[in-house]
């Protein structure tokens, strides 16, 4: 029994089923009766249990919180991550309503969040390791991105209405003191739950954990995901979080919900991107990742600005989307009439105030890039991108350079006018 959710107790198989049966519009859903559903354990990630359930019509997905990390009981944890990711999929669902999905069912009392199944994706990290090439994804979270965090902005709605949805995220403090401490300190300075496995490494850890430099610019990102709350984030856009098919694409578990600084959404996944890079052995992988970087800040870009192009200021509500960055009435670029190249620099042609947005925009997505990379590495969660990797020297060689190359973005950070500048090197590398 939890001292702050009285009723709350971890459900086996047989508790969710009998939770379902008593939910009159999931049962439908799934169709028969409960003799006739399927429940499998599914729970993947650091944090909850999840379990699919398949009827005779279709399927659900069930995640509960546990009063601790999954991946380790001694670590306690309070329970209400599945409301922030309940309120977060109720939130953007509407913004973005082909690319998540839907919540059908939260239960304040046990913490049990009931959302659409994706039979028949996969996790699109699982997938990149098996060699996938699906061209939609990186499109497809780049709108994804621009649309929920626009739409959750000053930029689009009143900000009263913004305010509000500012104050039910900013008491997500469990997970957004993990992000702060897994992501933007403890890499940098010795703790336990850091970990690396070879000590060929350490030099570089050395390096990274010396540099004024990195210490000045991981302090100034650390500071903005703090007091920058631009838009509602996803908050842990890994490529974990996403599941896929060739034609289909989804973003899963919003339990990470903050308002924050909208590069760190967009530096999450560009991070993940470049560590499938430094993971993958093919030759061309580096080109290729450079062109998806390009594909999605591109994407991002001009999704955003669309919205930004289409969002009406009404002279009564000065406040609403933002009258500050309203574009030149002659300027037809900022009417979401151009669509970029893929090496053109998407911002050259906006506005002076929203070229200047998106600009800290793209300095955020590096930094926190960078800093994803170097968690994955040496922080606490690492991911699976290297298991694929046969020698345990070869993975080192390929995680070093990975950190070496984040080091570099932190070094000359604020110094990149664009994706190749930032990125470009990683096409030049070829076998690491
Ligand atoms: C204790 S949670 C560790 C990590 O898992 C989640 O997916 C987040 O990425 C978090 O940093
Ligand atoms: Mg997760």
């Amino acid at each position: 029994m939890n001292a702050h959710a009285p009723r709350y107790r971890t459900l086996d198989m047989p508790g969710i089923l009998a939770l379902l049966s008593g939910l009159p519009d999931i049962a439908a859903r799934l169709g028969g009766d409960g003799a006739q559903w399927t429940i499998c354990e599914v729970s993947d990630g650091n944090l909850n249990n999840v379990f699919v359930v398949d009827g005779p019509h279709g399927g659900v997905c069930v995640k509960q919180s546990l009063p601790y990390v999954r991946v380790d009981p001694s670590w306690k944890m309070p329970l209400d991550r599945t409301f922030f990711e309940a309120s977060y999929l109720r939130d953007i669902h509407p913004l973005v309503p082909g690319l998540t999905t839907r919540c059908l069912h939260f239960d304040p009392d046990l913490f049990v969040l009931v959302v659409e199944s994706l039979s028949g994706h996969t996790v699109y990290r699982t997938a990149l390791m098996a060699g996938a090439q699906w061209p939609r994804v990186v499109p497809d979270i780049a709108t994804f991105v621009a649309r929920a965090t626009f739409g959750t902005s000053v930029l689009c709605a009143p900000f009263e209405h913004v305010f509000e949805r500012q104050a039910v995220y900013a008491r997500n403090t469990t997970l957004r003191r993990i992000t702060l401490d897994l992501v933007l300190d403890d890499p940098y300075h010795d703790h336990p739950r850091n970990h690396w496995d070879d000590r060929r490494l350490d030099d570089v850890v050395g390096r990274i954990r010396a540099s004024c430099t990195v210490r000045r610019v991981v302090d100034g990102l650390r500071l903005r995901f703090l007091t920058c709350p631009q838009a509602l984030l996803h908050g842990d856009l890994h490529t974990g979080s996403i599941m896929a098919t060739a034609t289909d694409t989804r973003v899963i578990d919003g339990e990470f919900a903050i308002y924050g600084p909208i590069g760190f959404d967009c530096g999450m996944f560009v991070g993940n991107l470049v560590l499938r890079r430094f993971a993958d052995p093919s030759p061309d992988a580096g080109r290729a990742c450079v062109h998806d970087i390009h594909r999605f800040w591109n994407g991002f870009v001009a999704e955003f600005t669309r919205q930004w192009a289409t969002a009406h200021p009404t002279p009564s509500d000065p406040s609403g989307p933002c009258a500050f960055f309203l574009p030149d009435a002659a300027d037809a670029s900022s009417r979401g009439e151009r669509t970029p190249g893929p090496s053109q620099d998407p911002l050259q042609d906006l506005p002076p105030g929203r070229a200047a947005f998106l600009r800290a925009v793209f300095e955020d997505m590096v930094g926190y890039a960078a800093t994803e990379i170097i968690r994955r590495i040496i922080g606490y969660a690492h991911t699976a991108d290297f298991d694929v990797i046969p020698t345990h020297e070869a993975r080192t060689v390929r995680r070093r350079a990975a950190l070496v190359f984040a080091y570099g973005l932190l070094c000359h950070h604020g110094t990149h006018d664009g994706v190749n500048a930032a990125f470009g090197a990683l096409a030049g590398q070829g076998e690491v």
